[in-house]
């Protein structure tokens, strides 16, 4: 499909998603936005895929949703629209692990965009915030939700309530982001760390993926008892006996996603 407000590549079993509105920050509009859940539904539905990258520009990753877009809008009109929800609900449906390269502004909707990927790579250029409360709203696609998970109730507030941004070394201490690194090395680590993940068995990239999202979901005995159903059904592959087998014969395992 063509896109016009997003660059998709696939290299090596790895689909990096660049969103590409350079004129707005990549301000996530309704364009961009369903061309990005179109994007991310074919890759989640192409064998060729094992990984998925989702990065910006060095300015940018994402300003917000595009204030210009929302500005005219009244109750009904986003009460009937539901695009931030409905967004939500897609992108969470992927079952590919996904990973944010951010560089630049990750604020309002593209700080919530990078929170919904699986976890997130920042340029040390990167900064973070919910600055929704400036524009007389609140965030509207899990800012207020998702941002209290990765670094908890006093810091959430402290975003969501004053706006202020938060630089890569702050969230990677919050645990926001996973790792920093260099904004010249920012492609270069995602990517690694996509063909790491590619290497592995789909199988087990995507169950530890569904894993780790239900202990959001979840009480800790549940998740622990879904984790353990999950591991046993494991046993029940191919990609289990070469992994082990590969291991004792001290050589590469060759997995073949069954
Ligand atoms: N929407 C629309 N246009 C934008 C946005 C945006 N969010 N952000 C930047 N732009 C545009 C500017 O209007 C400007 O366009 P123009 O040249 O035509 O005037 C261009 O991008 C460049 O921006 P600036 O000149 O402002 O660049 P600066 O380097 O001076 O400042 C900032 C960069 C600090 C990032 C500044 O642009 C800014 O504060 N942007 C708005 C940030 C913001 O408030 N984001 C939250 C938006 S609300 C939101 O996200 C609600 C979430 C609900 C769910 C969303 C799901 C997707």
């Amino acid at each position: 499909m063509a896109f016009e407000t997003i660059i998709v590549e696939i290299e090596d079993h790895v689909a990096v998603i660049k969103l590409n509105r350079p004129d707005a920050l990549n301000a996530l509009n309704t364009q961009l936005l369903g061309e990005l859940c179109s994007a991310l539904e074919d890759a989640d539905g192409n064998d060729k895929v094992r990984c998925i990258v989702v990065t910006g520009s060095d300015k940018a990753f994402a300003a917000g949703a595009d204030i210009k877009e929302m500005s005219e809008k009244g109750f009904v009109g986003v009460f009937f629209e539901n695009l931030f929800a409905r967004t939500n609900d897609r992108i969470s449906a992927i079952r590919k692990p996904i990973i944010a390269a951010v560089g630049g502004y990750a604020l309002g909707g593209g700080c919530e965009l990078a929170m919904m990927c699986d976890f997130i790579i920042a340029a040390d250029s990167a900064k973070f915030g919910q600055p929704e409360i400036n524009l007389g709203v609140i965030a509207g696609m899990g800012g207020t939700q998702r941002l209290t998970r990765y670094v908890g109730k006093s810091k959430s507030m402290d975003m969501n309530l004053t706006g202020r941004f938060m630089d890569a070394d702050e969230a990677e201490r919050a645990g926001l982001v996973s790792r920093v690194v260099p904004a010249k090395k920012l492609m270069d680590e995602a990517l690694g760390a996509a063909q790491k993940i590619a290497e592995k068995s789909l199988l087990t990239t995507m169950a530890a993926k569904e894993a780790v999202d239900r202990s959001f979901e979840t009480t800790l005995s549940e998740g622990i008892l879904f984790e353990r159903r999950v591991f046993h059904s494991m046993f029940a592959t191919e990609d289990q006996k070469e992994g082990m087998a590969a291991f004792l014969e001290k050589r590469q395992a060759q997995f073949r996603d069954k």
